[in-house]
């Protein structure tokens, strides 16, 4: 299996019209990151979400997601958090620096919240890499992010 089950959260429909999701989605690669978000906002909806109850954040880059899912995460009322990103490798080092800050970020805020925050951001040596996994031949990394959450919570 190369991603997570969506039938593992089929089962409790109904239990999901009540929680909150916050989805973080950062504009960089925009095209890529709004395929992520369209992923994760139809998967949260068929697994039984109410539309009213998922908040969509913008922050500018990957590297601001961490912070923006501290402050969602923090709400009392939000049960869980989506970050949605799109790293995509450069000729410098900046894309291993921005990916390590936002993998430790995003973990940081999963333990000292103590709720499920997902890490959607693709990490990808070229754009072609980026779109097969937004959509492509490799599925939606976001629909996957919100499958795990909805696992999580479980
Ligand atoms: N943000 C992304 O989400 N994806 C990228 O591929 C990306 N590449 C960047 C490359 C450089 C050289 C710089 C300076 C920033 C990049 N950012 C990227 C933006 C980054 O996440 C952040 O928004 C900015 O560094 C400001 O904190």
């Amino acid at each position: 299996m190369a991603g997570p089950l969506k039938s593992a959260s089929g089962k409790s429909k109904a239990k999901l019209t009540n929680k909150k999701f916050a989805v973080v989605v950062a504009e960089w690669n925009e095209e890529i990151t709004e395929a992520l978000y369209e992923g994760a906002y139809t998967a949260l909806l068929e697994m039984g979400a109410k539309k009213s109850n998922i908040y969509r954040t913008n922050v500018p880059g990957s590297f601001e997601l961490p912070l923006a899912a501290q402050r969602m995460a923090k709400k009392k009322d939000i049960a869980a958090v989506i970050c949605l990103g799109c790293v995509i490798q450069g000729e410098t080092p900046h894309f291993d620096y921005i990916c390590n800050a936002v993998a430790n970020g995003i973990m940081r805020v999963n333990l000292d919240t103590g709720k499920p925050v997902a890490f959607g951001v693709l990490t990808t040596l070229d754009k072609k890499q980026a779109l097969e996994r937004a959509g492509g031949k490799y599925g939606n990394k976001g629909e996957e992010a919100a499958v795990t959450v909805v696992g999580m919570l479980e």
